[in-house]
């Protein structure tokens, strides 16, 4: 059983979600989603549109999806890598070389954004609409 863990916000879930959900799911047999807490999200200057619950709730209708646990802090990887023997952590190439410290526990591989799609173009669309 090989482990893929994840991080984010996933705000308005969108395509470009999916599509690094999905290119992270096929390293391994499950993937953790990790995701960021409504608190969490202010330390990152962050202000989601949907709270945590629906948020977790879109990721958890993803059948590639394992498991949803909360990001609460910068700190908390190192233990989520050895808690769930996780074997390869996955990440958009906008964090490129951010979690290479954590090279040592696990594979890390930085994926190419998908782009013309994020959470903010959404946000201003509803923002020009309102
Ligand atoms: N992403 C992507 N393509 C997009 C938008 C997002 O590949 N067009 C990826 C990001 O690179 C990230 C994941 O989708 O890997 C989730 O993106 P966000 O919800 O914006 O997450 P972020 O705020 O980057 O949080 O501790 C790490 C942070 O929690 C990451």
């Amino acid at each position: 059983m090989t482990t893929v863990i994840t991080y984010g916000t996933f705000d308005l879930f969108h395509f470009g979600h999916l599509e690094l959900l999905k290119r992270a799911a096929a390293y391994g047999d499950r993937l953790i989603v990790v995701l960021s807490t409504d608190e969490f999200n202010l330390q990152k200057n962050k202000i989601s549109r949907q709270p945590y619950d629906l948020r977790k709730q879109n990721l958890e209708c993803i059948k590639f999806v394992s498991l949803v646990i909360p990001e609460n802090n910068w700190e908390q990887k190192e233990n989520d890598i050895k808690t769930h023997h996780v074997n390869t952590l996955v990440m958009g190439d906008d964090w490129n070389g951010k979690f290479d410290y954590l090279m040592p526990l696990c594979k890390v591989i930085y994926l190419p954004r998908t782009p013309g799609i994020s959470s903010s173009i959404l946000k201003e669309i509803e923002n020009n609409k309102s």
